[in-house]
């Protein structure tokens, strides 16, 4: 071969390159999925796995790149819904009790003592009224595409042992940011103040608030028990589901197939998730008893006085959730 056969030989090699690169990296996509716990948690773990699964199956085309801590709404989580929508974020791993400032359908799940246990919530999330809900997300220009869980929510506090509504009165307990929550726990007699996570972490340790409400896998993981919090009731007073979603623009603009692996793997690790949240919890309850924490059980009896105490908020709260979606839910609960 001449020099100048080999050069030209070599040129057109190069072009290719380039335009093989070029073709491939037209095609790689890179979306962001916020989250508000990282991946030390469950809830971080299930946007990993997502991304994971995503990255495999597009063989790279697709890549989710997550960010934890609420970082792309600067620590507020009850933005992260709107964010989302107005597409400065793509997707979310996002919970019920944040969006629902948003998505009012959403409360459905923060009704103080609805859903009993976890085959209510499987009840609810696999049936119609999970449809409903995935609707209403719809319509506000969100792709819902699976569940999750964050878990049933237990009480701790600083003071002491809390299994009547009465040992909540005048109790400062921090309040995720829906009003819901403040309805619940002022029917309780307890000074409830709405702040975000980002936030809460700092105001139990100076002792700016004494009590707080979150699932064991949060308690535990936060290490929640180290800023003070040594009483924990066992209430189960709601579930937090987590919701795997994309904004509908970013969605529109993928192809039938990119959509149905995002769908396919959203539902996969919301599953796996789920399964494993709800497996750790016998040992992840075991761990804090051991660290020391007071854990409260309650009597079917006590159980009752907290539920008569907030029936006002299903009062007040059913009609805004909507009675048809609420009536779902109930008859799914009932049938479970
Ligand atoms: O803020 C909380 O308590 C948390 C982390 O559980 C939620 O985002 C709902």
């Amino acid at each position: 071969m001449t020099t100048t056969r080999h050069l030209a030989k070599l040129a057109a090699t190069l072009a290719g390159a380039a335009v093989l690169s070029a073709s491939l990296s037209a095609q790689a996509r890179e979306l962001s999925v916020s989250t508000v716990l990282s991946d030390a948690f469950p809830w971080g773990q299930a946007a990993e796995k997502w991304a994971e699964l995503v990255e495999e199956r597009t063989e790279g085309r697709l890549t989710l790149r997550v960010y934890p801590n609420s970082q792309l709404v600067a620590g507020d989580q009850t933005r992260e819904f709107s964010a989302m929508r107005s597409g400065l974020i793509d997707a979310a791993v996002g919970s019920t009790i944040n969006w629902s400032p948003q998505v009012p359908e959403l409360n459905l799940f923060s009704l103080p003592f609805f859903l009993p246990d976890e085959a209510a919530v499987d009840a609810v999330t696999g049936g119609e009224a999970g449809e409903m809900i995935f609707e209403a997300i719809e319509s506000r220009d969100v792709i819902p595409l699976a569940w999750g869980e964050n878990g049933f929510r237990q009480l701790s506090n600083s003071r002491g042992p809390i299994s009547e509504p009465g040992d909540l009165d005048g109790l400062k307990i921090r309040v995720v940011g829906s009003p819901l929550f403040q309805d619940t726990f002022n029917a309780l007699g307890a000074d409830p103040t709405q702040m975000s996570w980002t936030d809460a972490q700092p105001a139990l340790t100076t002792g700016a608030v004494d009590g707080q409400e979150n699932p064991l896998s949060v308690f535990d993981v936060a290490r929640i028990d180290q800023v003070g919090q040594q009483h924990l009731t066992l209430w189960n007073y709601m579930n937090d589901p987590l919701i795997f979603a994309v904004n509908r623009q970013v969605w529109d603009s993928l192809d039938e197939g990119d959509r149905e692996i995002l769908r396919e793997a959203a539902v996969e690790a919301g599953q796996w998730e789920i399964a494993m949240t709800r497996e750790e919890e016998g040992e992840r309850l075991a761990a804090i008893q051991e660290r020391g924490v007071n854990v409260t059980e309650l009597t079917d009896e006590q159980y009752r006085a907290f539920v008569e105490a907030t029936a006002e908020v299903h009062d007040k709260w059913v009609p805004r959730i909507g009675e048809a979606l609420v009536e779902a839910a109930r008859e799914a609960v009932e049938a479970r």
